[in-house]
Formats: structure tokens, C-alpha cells, sequence
């Protein structure tokens, strides 16, 4: 009887979590399959899997941060007379981010850009810094208990930190006077958590943030750029003010699985999850701060990389469930603040310094061509 309850632990600390977004994925993952049968570009041996960061080893997560680390480790490419905040590899992603933010976001583009976007950065850490393995998601239905606690913000050296420390006094009188209270951000739920000053613990404590502020909610909000676009050099440490509230209000697995079973249609579907009650914010202002509260430089915040791969992780298992007739679904504007002409697939996706032009429908597959896509989630 020891024996087999010894043995039965042993087998299943080894399973991957599996949940009811895991069978929905499961479920879509036989017309993937069927795409890459038939595919010109992808094939079973080129695959990449992608994997939550609970599932990969603690010495796999080791080897995403040490990468991470590297390309902030690594030099721009982008010109410093025009962009002298723009320190390293990592910045080349964030300036990219920065200068389309009021047309990628709201706009019919917000899915597939954000998908080629951490495609890229995967493979600049596999191209530029040896990284072997793949970009790992930030499942929020099986941390939205307790962030804190979680392999990704518990500060350990294989997490990616813990949160910022609590604010001082000084800075408590600060926001009184100003009438500050708290954190702000998407309606009041993100940020006021105990957190808000500089990261303390983990890999990424002495990161270096230079580009912005742009639209930062965090409090004490952060000195402004000495440029008025946010790209000149700002420098200031990681700061996060970490809750669980938004995550236990609408980033449970169930409320992923309604996302992904409730919206037919991809303008309803991308509506949600952009929306006040939608995944995506929790995503951003379950961390918050600076710059992870800032909708223009929030991908210098490390775990976008996740929370994004997540998002793309959905939109993949929601295209999958009906995929002839989701694979090419795509509608929106092309201005954040609406205004402009109707987004097309024929529309370009531009990248400059961190990667080559596609068309839209060129990037609408995350297992076909004529883009360079051959990935799954498990
Ligand atoms: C910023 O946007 C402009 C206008 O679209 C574009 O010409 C330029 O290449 C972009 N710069 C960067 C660094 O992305
Ligand atoms: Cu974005």
C-alpha cells in the first residue's frame, strides 16, 4: 500500500497539469495536426512546443531567464540619435512596441500582431542567445490563487522575481498629496496590492528600465522621459505591485474556458478578451507597476512574454475548435481610439529592427505558411 501510494505520487508530480482549457486544447489540436500533415512550411520534426511555466523544469526555466538576460546583454540595433533610450536587444522589442501602440491594440491586428511579435522575441533568444528550448505561458487559471506563491513570482532564482517592495512612507505622503490612492489601472483592480516599488528578489532585481514612461498607472508614477515620445534614456529599477483580485475575479480556468466557448465570432471573441472582464488585463495589471502597467512599454516587463504566449495560446485553441472557418477570421479597425479604414489580411505586419515584414494572412496559422509558424501550446 506504501508502495503504491509512493509510486502514485511519483507518477503524477511527473503529469502536466490537465484541465478543462487542456481538453478544449486537446480537442483542436486534431485539426492542427491535420494542417500540418498537409503543410509545406511545418512539419512534425520542425514543431516547437510550448509549455506553461509550471511544467518546464526549474533548470529549463533557468535557461529562459539566462536568455533574457543576455539580450539585455546584447547591443540595439536601432539608431541612438534616434532612440538613445534604446539600450540593448531587449529595447529593440519594446521601442517596436512602443511606436505602433495606438494601432495594435483595439484593432483587428491586436491577435496576429502580438503572436508574430513573440515569435520573434523566441527566436532572437534562440538566434542571438543559444536558448534551446521554447517560449514558455503563464497559464492564470492555475496561479490565480495566489500569484505570490507561484513558481513565476515567488522570487525565487527560477521565477521571474517577486514583487516590488512595499511603498515607503515618504512615497505614501507623496500620493496623499497628490491625491494618488493606490495603483490604479484597469478600473481600480489592478495595482494597490503591497507592492509598487522596486523589485527585490529573483533574476531580474538589478534590470535596468529605460524607455518611458508613456501611460504609467503605478504610484508614485515614475519621473518623465526626457523625450516627449517615451524613447529617450530614462533609467530606473523594476517596479511591480502585484494582486490576485483580478485573477480571482476573471482569470480562472473556468473564465478562460467561457472566453475561448462563449464568442463565436472573432470580433466578439478578441472584444472579451480585450475588454474590462477579459484575460488580457488580468494578464497586465495582475502584475502592474513600471513598466508592466504601462501600455506602451509593458513588454519590458519579463512576464509579457508569458502572459502574451498565453493569450496567443488561447486565440490558438479558439481558432482550432472550428478551424476551416477560424483560421482566416480576422475584423477590426486600425486605430486603437477607432477611426481609419477596416483592417485587411493583405495589410502589412511590420517589425522593423526585430524581424522581416509579413502580410496579415501570411501570419494567420500558427502551424501553416506562408509565415514562418510551426508551433503548438501543450
Ligand atoms: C516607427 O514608425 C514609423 C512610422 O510607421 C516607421 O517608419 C519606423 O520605422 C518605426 N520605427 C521603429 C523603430 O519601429
Ligand atoms: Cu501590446
Amino acid at each position: 500500500m506504501r508502495l503504491f501510494r509512493a509510486f502514485a505520487a511519483t507518477a503524477l508530480a511527473g503529469l502536466v497539469a490537465a484541465d478543462a482549457v487542456n481538453d478544449l486544447e486537446n480537442k483542436g489540436r486534431v485539426a492542427l495536426d491535420a494542417t500540418i500533415a498537409k503543410s509545406t512550411t511545418c512539419s512534425n520534426d520542425k514543431l516547437q512546443v510550448r509549455r506553461e511555466w509550471g511544467d518546464i523544469t526549474p533548470e529549463a526555466r533557468r535557461e529562459w531567464i539566462d536568455a533574457v538576460l543576455c539580450l539585455m546583454d546584447t547591443p540595439s540595433k536601432l539608431d541612438p540619435a534616434t532612440y538613445p533610450g534604446a539600450k540593448n536587444r531587449y529595447d529593440d522589442f519594446v521601442v517596436v512596441h512602443m511606436n505602433q501602440t495606438l494601432s495594435i491594440h483595439g484593432t483587428g491586428n491586436f491577435l496576429v500582431w502580438h503572436r508574430y511579435y513573440v515569435y520573434l522575441w523566441e527566436k532572437a533568444l534562440q538566434d542571438e542567445c543559444g536558448y534551446k528550448g521554447t517560449q514558455p505561458y503563464w497559464d492564470y487559471g492555475r496561479w490565480q490563487a495566489d500569484p505570490l506563491a507561484s513558481p513565476l513570482f515567488d522570487g525565487s532564482d527560477t521565477s521571474l522575481g517577486g514583487n516590488g517592495a512595499p511603498r515607503t512612507l515618504k512615497e505614501k505622503r507623496e500620493m496623499r498629496s497628490k491625491r494618488q490612492f493606490g495603483g490604479g489601472g484597469f478600473g481600480g483592480f489592478g495595482g494597490g496590492g503591497n507592492g509598487g516599488g522596486c523589485v527585490t528578489t529573483g533574476p531580474f532585481k538589478d534590470m535596468v528600465v529605460t524607455l518611458g514612461p508613456m501611460a504609467a498607472v503605478v504610484q508614485p508614477a515614475p519621473a518623465a522621459n526626457p523625450q516627449a515620445n517615451g524613447y529617450g534614456s530614462n533609467p530606473r529599477c523594476l517596479r511591480r505591485d502585484i494582486t490576485a483580485t483580478l485573477g480571482q475575479n476573471y482569470g480562472k480556468t473556468t473564465d478562460i474556458v467561457n472566453t475561448i466557448t462563449n464568442y463565436p465570432t472573432v470580433v466578439a471573441f478578441q472584444n472579451f478578451l480585450q475588454g474590462g472582464q477579459g484575460v488580457h488585463g488580468v494578464g497586465h495589471f495582475t502584475v502592474a507597476g513600471d513598466p508592466g502597467g504601462d501600455f506602451y512599454i509593458s513588454p519590458n516587463e519579463p512576464s509579457f512574454w508569458l502572459h502574451h504566449a498565453m493569450i496567443d495560446r488561447i486565440w490558438t485553441i479558439w481558432q482550432s475548435q472550428d478551424y476551416e472557418n477560424r483560421r482566416m477570421a480576422m475584423q477590426g479597425g486600425t486605430r486603437m481610439m477607432g477611426g481609419g479604414p477596416a483592417q485587411t489580411l493583405d495589410d502589412p505586419v511590420e517589425m522593423n529592427v526585430v524581424g522581416p515584414t509579413y502580410a496579415i494572412r501570411d501570419l494567420m496559422s500558427s502551424v501553416d505558411g506562408p509565415g514562418p509558424f510551426c508551433y503548438v501550446y501543450e
